[in-house]
């Protein structure tokens, strides 16, 4: 197997593209493809500030990574979830990233303990309040993510969400027809009222395994378990189904997220009425200013009721 571009010895074959890489000319094409995601979706620019969300996990150092060698103002966040060995060993991940990549680029690593903040961890909160661990984990990790981002002036938060991340998401919405979060789903979600970033997710053109590769390729050391709650997780079902129909077809995930992209972009004027449907329903939550639909946001009830459950 041959590189495409110099024609050295490959060390990855890229079936869904026709292609093979040696290394330097496999980080070149990841950076390229980053690059084009945040040109074409109109991410964000040179002068702005953006925050990455980092777990210690492959995707988002490696976002972090790439932003950075891109030449892009990018610090990070991570928000420890208190979920034991795992908790400690991703935090560790993170830190060890920003001490040495981080810090030669200047870049700063926010923390968020929720434990600090809420008086437990995540699993002791969901069993508080009788929800599933990572709807808790969800509502508490969006909420921090927008308020750090908010709070510190960052122009726009980035995730590394992958294409895999995005076709499995994509096929649940489909499977269950959640028009809501279809019309929503997408690579770049503007900040459409005062006290909402702007999400971005530059990841959206790659898959998890070239991540994975990206990220061993150039040593960055992330933690290569998934979150023990994932276990189960009808996201890893889809992603599943829809490794087995890549391996039969490869550029099906392509193909499926990427057609979706294109009809959504066929239909902008429904997507810029999103925007001012936001608007129109929704408003500062009393409680903690952050927009909602309701009179109080879904994290603020949320720790109102922990608070009571941990008072009882
Ligand atoms: S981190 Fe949180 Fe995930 Fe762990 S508890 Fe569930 S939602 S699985 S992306
Ligand atoms: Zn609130």
């Amino acid at each position: 197997m041959r590189c495409k571009k110099c024609s050295t010895k490959a060390v990855i074959g890229l079936p869904r593209h026709n292609a093979a890489f040696c290394k330097p000319c496999f980080t070149t094409f990841v950076h390229d493809q980053v690059a084009r995601a945040i040109k074409s979706e109109q991410m964000f620019g040179r002068e702005d500030r953006i925050l990455v969300a980092v777990s210690g996990g492959k995707d988002s150092l490696a976002l972090w990574d790439i932003l950075l060698k891109l030449g892009y103002r990018a610090d990070a966040l991570y928000v420890n979830l208190g979920i034991g060995d795992y908790s400690r060993r991703s935090y560790e991940k993170a830190q060890a990233f920003a001490d040495t990549v981080g810090a030669a680029h200047e870049a700063r690593l926010l923390i968020h303990t929720v434990e600090e903040d809420a008086g437990a961890g995540i699993r002791e909160l969901s069993d508080l309040i009788h929800r599933p661990t990572c709807s808790t984990c969800g509502t508490i990790k969006r909420y921090q993510f927008n308020q750090a981002a908010i709070k510190h002036d960052y122009d726009v938060m980035a995730t590394g969400h992958n294409l895999d991340d995005e076709a499995a998401r994509l096929l649940g919405n489909v499977l269950h027809w959640q028009e809501e979060y279809l019309n929503k789903q997408g690579p770049s979600l503007p900040a459409s009222v005062e006290g909402f970033a702007k999400k971005v997710k530059p990841l959206y053109r790659l898959t998890e395994r070239e991540m994975a590769a990206y990220a061993v390729l150039n040593r960055i050391d992330y933690i290569v378990e998934e979150c023990p709650m994932a276990k189960g997780s009808k996201m890893l079902l889809y992603k599943d189904v829809l490794n087995r129909l890549e391996n039969e077809s490869p550029g099906t995930k392509q193909t499926f997220y990427w057609g979706f992209l294109e009809r959504q972009a066929k239909t902008r004027p429904a997507h810029a009425s999103m925007e001012a449907i936001d608007q129109a329903n929704l408003h500062p939550c009393t409680s903690c200013g952050q927009p909602t639909t309701a009179e109080v946001c879904s994290y603020c009830k949320m720790m109102a009721r922990a608070r009571t459950a941990m008072a009882r």
